[in-house]
């Protein structure tokens, strides 16, 4: 099975917590997938490889950026965002995935964008209120995942926005149009 070979796959690549955590998105993610009718298989491999990249060496993460030529603006900042589009692009190259939707919600699980589909709502959300989490305001960030994915997607990136404002850090572009798009589309 599939799942087990990327559980072996990424397993030697982080911590035991990290490990933890993305078993707690995987099931989440397909909590999420059996009660908004996505494939739950597309959702399971995407919430296993979301973070494959977490412990990557920033700057080979740079180089591929340049090499492969990834968004541009990636340069500029840390692991933090650099890791889901890398993740992705291990997941292309490494594990040969060519679901372009499986690529994005690995790709924009940490700052979303414009447009998500539902695939990528759900691993985003699962992301932020897996059992692992706790976060004051991550209830209420569950009850919203349980009612709606969309009322939950805006305030899961609500939340996120408002933590990067109240801990004076720099917001990713990407991370400004979701939250745009999100206002915009359910205000
Ligand atoms: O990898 P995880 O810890 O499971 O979670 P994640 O990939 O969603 O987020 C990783 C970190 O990135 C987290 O500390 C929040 C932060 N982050 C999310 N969006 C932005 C951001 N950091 C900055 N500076 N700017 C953003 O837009
Ligand atoms: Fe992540
Ligand atoms: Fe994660
Ligand atoms: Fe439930």
């Amino acid at each position: 099975m599939e799942r087990d070979k990327f559980l072996a796959a990424i397993k030697p690549r982080m911590p035991e917590k990290r490990y933890i955590h993305t078993i707690g998105v995987m099931e989440t993610a397909l909590h999420l997938s059996g009660k908004y009718g996505e494939d739950p298989t597309a959702a399971e491999t995407a919430a296993i490889l979301h973070d494959i990249a977490k412990y990557a060496d920033e700057d080979w993460m740079r180089t591929i950026v340049k090499e492969k030529g990834l968004d541009s603006r990636l340069v500029d900042w840390g692991s933090e965002i650099l890791h889901g589009p890398i993740g992705a692009w291990i997941a292309e190259t490494e594990f040969n995935i060519k679901n372009e939707d499986i690529l994005n919600a690995i790709r924009f699980h940490t700052t979303g964008r414009a447009g998500m589909s539902k695939l990528e709502k759900i691993i985003y959300i699962a992301d932020m209120i897996e059992p692992n989490r706790k976060f004051v305001g991550v209830e209420e960030l569950r009850e919203a995942a349980h009612e709606n994915l969309d009322k939950a997607m805006k305030a899961c990136i609500s939340h996120s926005i408002r933590f990067l404002v109240d801990t004076e850090q720099p917001i990713y572009p990407v991370s400004i149009e979701c939250f745009n798009d999100v206002i915009s589309r359910n205000a």
